[in-house]
């Protein structure tokens, strides 16, 4: 739960100012996995988890950001923002304070305290919730206000420039960008997106399998190395092909061979992936939920055996679903390598479901999972600074 009226007090009773709050959510993403930096097609949506930045201004030169998860508090100078990261929580709001810097900004002094529940290294977008929450908080002092798209952008530079991961804009954009009820469409080349609407029927139920995921790990890059030695391959045969989104499985017949054999795997699951996310919100739309659960059973075997990024323990909970009563489809979401499964269940079977799945998987691996039912919910905003009322009914 994330309460604004327990963090506004907190923020009092630490730095002695009433704070603004803004909210920004987790995600979950239903189809379309390492596709975004090869501009492709995602379709997340926002989940009802999220990070609150509460904010006030301060008049002695220092920016103090304090993290309740954490129990933890940095200060800095203002005037002398850190150039890089230093492997520390406070890396994220401080990343967006660097980029907001660059981007020509003067920084002003201020507190911040931060507190969210989107569970940690899930796979789930906590990074993003708290830059883009952050971000929301630090222009409205500056003040300037960007268009959720642009957001997005700065944010994923704090990743890539600050941060030191190599991921792509699918996290921060749903967060700043997301619609309640609905799963984006994004085309990751434009920035465009299309809704589609998740029916009120359909229950978003997330199962954590407990093992890390981390975007800043080795995986993640190699794998981003791998598709983008697939297209250099196939650009020099078509120099059209400038990312794995402009390349057909045609054209990995033809020179699929020139590339090592990691390269050709991967590349065939972000070729045929931007195809299923394609079909995937076509089906959501026309309300086709058995296509759109085979869609995703594929995607499941593609990023498993092709993209080689899913886990013994996600396979488990993929496999462990299928025969539950109300399952519609379910796949390892995120960027791989442990966190959570995404699985579409019937409303009615929603809880018995969450119940029966956690009873299997702790029965086979011995590992107790967490099993959220969420819903799609908003993207970032200004949270009333008067609400007490929890954001989070759950
Ligand atoms: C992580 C990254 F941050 C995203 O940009 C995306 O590549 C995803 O993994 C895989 O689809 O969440």
């Amino acid at each position: 739960m994330h309460d604004p009226a327990v963090l506004r007090s907190l923020h009092v009773s630490r730095f002695h100012e009433a704070p603004e709050i803004f909210l920004a959510p987790g995600r979950v993403n239903l189809i379309g996995e390492h596709t975004d930096y090869a501009e492709g097609f995602v379709m997340p949506a926002a989940i009802d988890f999220a990070t609150l930045a509460a904010i006030s201004p301060r008049s002695d030169g220092k920016i103090v950001v304090y993290s309740e998860n954490y129990g933890d508090e940095r200060v800095f100078e203002a005037a002398a923002l850190p150039a890089g990261p230093s492997r520390h929580w406070s890396d994220y709001p401080m990343g967006v304070a660097s980029i907001l810097a660059g981007e020509g900004h003067s920084i002003p002094a201020f507190s911040l305290s931060l507190w969210g529940d989107v569970p940690l290294s899930a796979g789930l977008s906590s990074s993003a919730a708290v830059e883009v929450a952050t971000a929301l908080a630090v222009c409205s002092l500056i003040p300037v206000s960007y268009p959720g798209p642009v957001l997005a952008r700065l944010c994923q530079r704090v990743e890539n420039e600050f941060v030191g991961a190599n991921s792509g804009i699918m996290d921060q954009f749903i967060s700043a960008n997301g619609v309640a009820g609905h799963a984006l469409l994004l085309d990751c080349r434009d920035l465009s997106y299309k809704l589609a609407p998740i029916p009120e029927n359909v229950a978003l139920v997330i199962a954590n399998t407990m093992v890390k995921h981390s975007v800043a790990g080795g995986e993640y890059t190699s794998r981003r190395a791998q598709v983008e030695e697939a297209c250099a391959v196939i650009a020099t045969h078509r120099p059209e092909v400038r990312f794995l989104r402009d390349a057909t499985v045609d054209d990995l017949t033809l020179w699929g061979h020139e590339m090592s054999p990691n390269a050709l795997k991967r590349a065939r699951h972000v070729i045929t992936e931007n195809l299923r996310t394609v079909a995937a919100a076509e089906a959501l739309l026309r309300h086709d939920l058995v296509e759109l659960g085979r869609l995703m059973a594929e995607a499941h075997e593609s990023y498993s055996h092709d993209f080689e990024a899913s886990c013994v323990e996600a396979d488990e909970m993929v496999a462990l679903a299928q025969d539950i009563p109300g399952l519609i489809g379910a796949r390892l979401t995120g960027g791989g390598f442990g966190g959570c499964t995404i699985n579409l269940v019937e409303q009615e079977h929603a809880q018995a479901f969450a119940v029966a799945l956690a009873a299997r998987y702790s029965a086979q691996t011995g590992i107790h999972p967490r099993v959220y039912i969420c819903h799609a919910s908003g993207g970032a905003h200004f949270v009333e600074s008067s609400s007490s009322e929890s954001l989070a009914a759950r």
